[in-house]
């Protein structure tokens, strides 16, 4: 079922009959059909607080998080119109309705073609159908769930203007958001841009802002992360803070490309079901074959940041695989790049696993890892809380029993219990060297002296080597394990 404006609200010269200007908008009504009644859990549908956003106004202010220097710029105003894609599934109508309104007030008008939101058949069609009233806003639903590739492609089908803004449905753009964007890609189709994601807290929806030295990349189990720049990018850019900043992965959720070009590089992969990966593989297409990513810090926008999903995956989150080989067929016509060629140019502080290693990435006890504190040759090692930014923190365990961070081994010194621990230079066959995985990969255990690594004393000197014990202190685990 399709429910839209027959006509382009283009045409229109105040504002389309039937529809009415935001600021016209009943607020109160749309929001209060879904409150959260008393005695129900705030958290249960959104996994953010829903009584929170809904005491929000729709176009409350945010406080400008931009760097100084971008207050001052002068944004060409003959820009390429875009057509705002949203989808979404069940979704809190106040954080919809607080999505939609920041897009038409933080953006010239002339600049935004249309809002496309697409409802990914959520309970309750009237969520997306009653916004449908609101100038500009055009609504496609789904007669069943299609997930988020699916319907991205759908809404993109749809859009009218040349360029496609794809934001995520609990979202608030900043000042000025849409046009630092625009001047990208008008200049270079085969840009793609994300603004800087602020965080908007997900328990009392303050818009806190976000650090902007970061860029996106991702670990070896496929899940995105953010990557500190490295220290020769931040020298780079300490004459110019705001120039745009390359990037090897995008978020995902928010990002602004050229509409040819999107269909070009072969929109999203049409049998990726539900979500999540879409940002890891659209990223690799447009480095590969051709593209450039990047993040442009005059442009913030908010998004809620959750720490679970808040739908379901139908058939379960294991079988959301199919077959890729029309995509790879498109991959030759296209002339795309190897993976390696990314991982070298892209992304070249990426470590790559090797065919040596059995396990690789962080060791995590809890929420900290085993971390070399900086130290070198000789030097002991401990715990800091986990960064997901590899650094001090990345450790190989290899087929050769070593524990490697670059080349230093964990070394046994003393082979009685309670001794401490040392980096030292990895030498083939010292058996002061070897490591192996116990009890379900949870463990490590010196070979040697059958002593198990140990966190007790950390914080009194480094790790130490004790007997072997269920103590969670002895509980240590690799981000990826090679070895089942
Ligand atoms: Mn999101």
């Amino acid at each position: 079922m399709d429910i839209y404006w027959p006509y382009s609200s283009y045409v229109c010269v105040f504002v389309c009959p039937g529809k009415v200007r935001w600021q016209d908008f009943d607020q109160d009504l749309y929001v209060g059909a879904t409150v959260v009644r008393p005695g129900q859990d705030p958290y249960a549908r959104n996994k953010f607080n829903q009584v929170e956003s809904d005491k929000l106004r729709m176009d409350r202010a945010v406080p400008d998080t931009r760097h100084d220097h971008c207050r001052h710029k002068q944004w060409k105003s003959d820009l390429p119109a875009s057509s705002v894609v949203i989808t979404f599934h069940n979704e809190a109508r106040s954080a919809l309705l607080r999505t939609v309104v920041s897009v038409l007030k933080k953006s010239p008008p002339h600049l935004v073609r249309e809002i496309i939101l697409v409802d990914d058949y959520s309970d309750n069609p009237e969520d997306g159908a009653l916004l449908g009233k609101i100038e500009k806003v055009r609504v496609l639903r789904n007669d069943r769930r299609e997930g988020l590739m699916r319907s991205r492609v759908r809404g993109a089908d749809a859009a009218t203007a040349p360029v496609l803004t794809f934001l995520d449905s609990h979202c608030e753009c900043n000042d000025h958001w849409l046009e630092p964007l625009l001047e990208r890609v008008a200049e270079d189709k085969t840009r793609v841009v994300s603004p800087i994601i602020d965080v908007i807290n997900m328990d009392n929806f303050q818009y806190v802002g976000a650090s902007a030295d970061l860029k996106g990349g991702f670990d070896w189990n496929l899940v995105f992360k953010w990557d500190y720049m490295t220290l020769e990018q931040r020298r780079a850019r300490q004459g110019n803070p705001i120039a745009p900043i390359k990037t090897p992965m995008i978020a995902g959720g928010l990002f602004v490309m050229d509409k040819e070009y999107f269909e070009q590089l072969g929109k999203y992969d049409m049998m990726m079901d539900v979500w999540g990966g879409e940002n890891l593989e659209i990223s690799f297409r447009v480095w590969q074959c051709g593209g450039s990513l990047e993040i442009i810090p005059c442009s913030r926008v908010g998004h809620v940041f959750r720490k679970q999903h808040p739908y379901t995956f139908p058939g379960g989150s294991g079988t959301v695989f199919a077959s890729i080989q029309s995509r790879l067929e498109m991959k030759k016509r296209l002339g795309c790049k190897p993976f390696k060629w990314y991982l070298e140019n892209v992304y070249p502080e990426l470590r790559v696993p090797d065919h040596q290693d059995i396990a690789f990435g962080a060791l995590q006890q809890g929420g900290n890892c085993l971390d070399t504190l900086g130290h070198f040759a000789d030097g002991v090692v401990g715990v800091y809380e986990c960064h997901n930014a590899g650094g001090n923190q990345e450790w190989a365990l290899t087929k050769d029993k070593s524990v490697k961070h670059m080349d230093l081994c964990l070394t046994v010194v003393d082979r009685t219990s309670g001794s401490l621990i040392k980096l030292q230079g990895c030498r083939e066959n010292d058996s002061r060297q070897k490591w192996e995985q116990i009890e379900s990969n949870s463990k490590l255990r010196h070979v040697g002296s059958n002593l198990c690594l140990d966190s007790r004393s950390a914080r009194m000197g480094g790790l130490t080597v004790e007997v072997c014990s269920p103590s969670l202190n002895q509980q240590w685990k690799f981000t990826l394990n090679l070895q089942s």
